[in-house]
């Protein structure tokens, strides 16, 4: 196949990755932080390129996201955090609501804001989402983050993706 593709190195070195967090459910906001800073580290980022702004719960992530993304101080934003379906009568309003403003924060920025909330039928099942062995959701976020700020890398400067021909000197 002569079609050419575009696959991003996983590479944080240099990365600066603001993350905004939930203290609703603390516990399980506490260890997906972990997992997203051990997975930036682990590949190539430094402790001291990363910082947390917490939250009161996941329903304010978007907005906080929207700050830290509009800083300019950050390459990516991540937003972590946990809604439990059994202790939460409007679980859908909260988990649709960091949903979509999530995904709508990074079409208005223009800068990645990734997707690291767990949802879940009961705490138990919101811990292993967030465990060390069975897969942690804020590693998992990161690892998004970090594939997709290289993979603009890839991308050439907008005057010539568009066609548009450099102005002469
Ligand atoms: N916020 C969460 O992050 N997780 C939850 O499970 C949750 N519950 O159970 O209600 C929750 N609620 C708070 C919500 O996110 C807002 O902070 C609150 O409604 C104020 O706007």
């Amino acid at each position: 196949m002569a079609v050419k593709e575009h696959k991003a190195p996983l590479d944080a070195k240099g990365r600066r990755f603001g993350i905004v967090a939930s203290r609703f459910n603390e516990i399980v906001s506490r260890r997906l932080v972990e997992g997203a800073v051990d997975c930036f580290v682990r590949h190539g980022g430094k402790e001291t390129d990363i910082e947390v702004y917490w939250v009161h719960g996941a329903f304010e992530l978007p907005f906080m996201a929207k700050n830290v993304a509009q800083s300019g101080l950050w390459d990516a934003v991540l937003c972590l955090g946990a809604v439990v379906r059994g202790e939460t009568p409007h679980f859908d309003y909260v988990a649709g609501e960091a949903a979509r403003g999530i995904g709508r924060v990074g079409l208005e920025t223009g800068l990645p804001v990734v997707f690291g909330v767990v949802t879940a039928d009961t705490m138990e099942q919101a811990m292993e989402r967030a465990g060390a062995k069975g897969g942690n959701k804020g590693w998992d976020a990161a690892m998004s983050a970090i594939e997709t700020v290289n993979m603009i890398g890839t991308l050439a400067p907008a005057g010539r993706r568009r066609g548009v021909k450099k102005a002469r000197a």
